[in-house]
């Protein structure tokens, strides 16, 4: 076995990107507000803004688009997508949504049943948090001290810490908690993975106190690869046996389709065995995301993805997928520059709280260090810190988040080996100038998801 892994595919059409002049990239960034998120997508050199509906389909995928039934009701592919899911997953019932948070906006509201319940997770994803409060409960977190440390080793930074939740659970009483949701890999500290064990303990939690155990699967065929490799008694197991004891603990998914789903757009809401929660969500999914064959999905967008759930299991695919964001880590850590380790499954996560210590986290040092990428280079990273936390809704405090990271965030089969050592050498070359970094302080601060469209200035 060699230890690098050469891609599972060869490329058949290209779409050029082009570098800008520093000096027109130094105008673009000045015109959107020093906000990457503003920036047109032709004035980037290469897009690490996310993972998420940004990957390559395969010219199966492609092959499959053509064969779209768009009948309202009854979608051939629906049937194909149905059996494909319950096939990975075990689970009975499948509906398709729009994406990951169309399949959360049906489902929190009927677990959620009292004001004030508490949702528990390992780290919830943004929209995961926002959908819980929308339903009027509330989001908490159990993630451990060991994920929070990025210069500490640890092969499944995504784990909850159990005895905290448990204590957490009596404390409050049961019937305080309407759910655990277990996200596997968990992006928010950095595509860490979740153990096998530590979702079979969150599971026997679930079970104990009778709380239905949720899976947010937007990266679950990267978190069997990372328990192959890491977890004893794995490493025999085929991915296809993995991802299908993941999925045993829960009870319900919510899936970003958009990220494992090696789809452009998509996601899916599938229910274990709960027959009356299914006609529930079923009932819900008509007026939200459209009739339960389809979920706001056309034809051939299911058939891509009943494909592309195939293809996310092959094990020569994932290789070379963890191991192209391993090489950039690797590159990174040689160079000095301290990132979230273990590296992750989907990104690598820079610590510029340790990059500029001395940066107030009010001029957001992360996003500061983003900004001067893009001049620096072409590329597009996001911020994941104190700007993307925002502010205490009582106390409007600012600057509140434990990390500050750059999340370089890989798309799946498009960018190339020499792309990931450009990146490398950019994000070295902005290192080596750090103390020129200027903080940013607003010119418009929204009034939510404030990161997305805000304006700054450079601060001097
Ligand atoms: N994640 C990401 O970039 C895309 C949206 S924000 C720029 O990481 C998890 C773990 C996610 C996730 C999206 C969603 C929502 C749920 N869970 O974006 O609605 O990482 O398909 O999924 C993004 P949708």
């Amino acid at each position: 076995m060699t230890s690098y892994h050469p891609e599972p595919f060869k490329i058949k059409m290209v779409e050029p990107i082009r570098l800008l002049p520093r000096e027109e990239r130094q105008r673009c960034i000045e015109r959107a507000g020093y906000n990457p998120f503003l920036l047109r997508s032709s004035e980037v050199f290469i897009d690490l803004l996310t993972d998420s509906g940004t990957g390559a389909m395969s010219d199966r995928q492609w092959a499959g688009l053509m064969l779209g039934d768009e009948s309202y009701a009854g979608s051939e592919n629906f049937y194909h997508l149905e059996e494909t899911v319950q096939n990975l997953t075990g689970y009975k019932y499948v509906i398709p949504t729009h994406q990951g948070r169309g399949a959360e906006q049906v489902l929190f509201p009927l677990l959620i049943k009292g004001d004030g319940q508490y949702v528990l997770g390992n780290m919830h994803f943004d929209t995961t948090k926002a959908h819980i409060e929308l339903a009027r409960g509330r989001a908490v977190n159990f993630i451990t001290e060991t994920a929070l440390d990025t210069a500490r080793e640890h092969p499944f930074k995504g784990n909850f810490d159990i005895e905290a939740m448990e204590k957490f659970i009596q404390d409050k009483g049961r019937d305080a908690i309407a759910a655990i949701v277990v996200t596997m890999t968990c992006n928010s500290v950095g595509g860490q993975p979740i153990s096998m064990a530590n979702i079979r303990a969150a599971s026997e939690i679930g079970k104990k106190y009778g709380i239905p155990v949720v899976m947010d699967s937007a990266r679950f065929a990267e978190n069997a690869y990372f328990i192959k490799q890491r977890e004893e008694g794995y490493a025999d197991r085929s991915i296809p046996e993995i991802v299908r004891e993941q999925f045993s603990y829960g009870d319900a998914f919510t899936m970003s389709a958009k990220k494992d789903g090696l789809v452009n757009i998509g996601g899916v809401l599938a229910i274990k065995e709960d027959e009356e929660l299914f006609r529930r969500c079923q009932a819900m999914v008509v007026p939200m995301e459209g009739f339960p064959t389809y979920g706001g999905l056309a034809g051939r967008d299911m058939e891509a993805l009943a494909i592309g759930l195939q293809e996310v299991v092959e094990e020569d695919y994932l290789a070379q997928r963890i191991s192209q964001v391993g090489l950039l880590g690797k590159l990174l850590q040689d160079a000095g520059v301290p990132v979230q380790s273990p590296i992750g499954g989907h990104a690598v996560f820079v610590d510029v709280g340790r990059i500029l210590p001395d940066m107030p986290k009010t001029q957001y040092p992360a996003h500061a260090f983003a900004v001067a990428l893009y001049i620096e280079s072409g590329i597009r990273a996001v911020e994941i810190g104190s700007l993307l936390y925002g502010r205490d809704p009582e106390t409007g405090e600012d600057g509140l988040s434990d990390l500050e990271l750059l999340r370089l965030t890989i798309p799946r089969r498009v960018y190339t080996d020499n792309h990931m050592r450009y990146i490398a050498d950019s994000i070295s070359k902005v290192y080596a100038k750090r103390d020129e970094i200027k903080g940013v302080a607003f010119e418009y601060e929204p009034p939510i998801l404030r990161h997305f469209t805000a304006r700054f200035r450079l601060v001097d």
